[in-house]
């Protein structure tokens, strides 16, 4: 066990490695995270999400260079780019960060791409978030365009939800009214050097108002920043504590743990079963169930349940 090893002292070359096998399905990832999962679950991970190009990147590295000028601990940063079938590519917002936070040691910048992955965005991503969590990181921020259920995923495997908005984003604002609010813990305005960033901040707070009540007491904060000179940085990641600190007591951290992990039980148990069926059961069953679904004689439900049973 070499590489867990090497992790641990906290070599990035063999974290890398680690995190391209993990992507890429290597049969050589999964002991290396079963040998280091029980160090997990230290970590805060941080969602950031919002429409393309509401500078949801140049955010981070403002936040995760404000996170390293705080404390020692280690940053990560991981980009997930739904769009994209390239891992570890120069996308630009890697550039950007890469130029700030180029040097610093304690932190650590990944991008993966999460197109046409089996299981779709959340089960690779977040295996790449233990991973990282394992290696000691304590920040951890997920950033990902806002396109559909990415956010939601994103949701689901983070502690802390940002939606990054920008002004003159007037469609996206409709689609906020539409879902997103349910899963934003922050909503930030960035670029409020713009002129019309006062109305987007209004707009924002009179969908919040519309939203129906959450599920304890927090209130999602609307914060203006300007990322590209790191004002309000320091308010944002202020309020990012303040709801660390609620998740903690208000007991709604423990609950969002508990449904990560049914969540991601029940996915690997959804993975497991499809797999084998489509692997393993080399009789042709798998490919009788389809075709009976195709030709309409058996519900998928119906075919399902009779793979199964067999
Ligand atoms: N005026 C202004 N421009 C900004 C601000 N923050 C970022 N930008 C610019 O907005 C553009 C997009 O920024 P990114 O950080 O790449 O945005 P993103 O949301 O990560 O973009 P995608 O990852 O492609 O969705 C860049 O040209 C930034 O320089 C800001 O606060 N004010
Ligand atoms: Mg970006």
């Amino acid at each position: 066990m070499g590489l867990a090893e090497d992790v641990l002292r906290g070599d990035r070359l063999a974290l890398a490695r680690w995190l391209t096998w993990l992507e890429e399905d290597d049969p050589r990832a999964d002991p290396i995270l079963a040998e280091l999962f029980p160090r997990t679950g230290q970590a805060h991970r941080l969602g950031v999400t919002g429409p393309p190009g509401s500078g949801k990147s140049t955010l981070v590295n403002q936040a995760a260079a404000w996170c390293r000028r705080q404390s020692s601990e280690l940053v990560a940063v991981l980009a997930v780019d739904p769009s994209s079938p390239f891992s570890g590519g120069a996308i630009l917002g890697d550039r950007i960060r890469m130029r700030d936070l180029a040097g610093d040691r304690g932190v650590f910048i990944r991008s993966m791409a999460s197109r046409g992955a089996l299981g779709g965005l959340s089960r690779r991503t977040a295996d790449l978030v233990e991973a990282l969590d394992a290696a000691g990181y304590r920040r951890i921020f997920i950033e990902t365009v806002g396109a559909g259920q990415a956010e939601v995923d994103i949701a689901r495997t983070a502690d802390t939800t940002l939606v990054v908005e920008a002004p003159g984003m007037g469609d996206d604002i409709q689609a906020l009214k539409a879902g997103i609010l349910e899963i934003a813990d922050i909503l930030v305005v960035n670029k409020s050097d713009l002129p019309n960033a006062a109305a987007t901040e209004h707009a924002l707070r009179a969908s919040l108002e519309l939203a129906p009540d959450r599920p304890g007491s927090w209130a999602p904060p609307v914060v203006p920043t300007v990322a590209e000179t790191g004002q309000g940085i320091e308010a944002l990641m202020e309020a990012v504590d303040r709801h660390r600190q609620w998740l903690r007591q208000s007991g709604e951290g423990e609950s969002r743990r508990r449904a990560r992990a049914a969540n991601r039980l029940d996915g690997e148990l959804r993975h497991a079963l499809t797999e084998r069926f489509r692997r393993e059961v080399s009789d042709g069953r798998y490919e009788a169930a389809l075709s009976a679904v195709l030709e309409r004689r058996r519900t998928p439900a119906q075919a399902a349940e009779e793979l199964i049973r067999e």
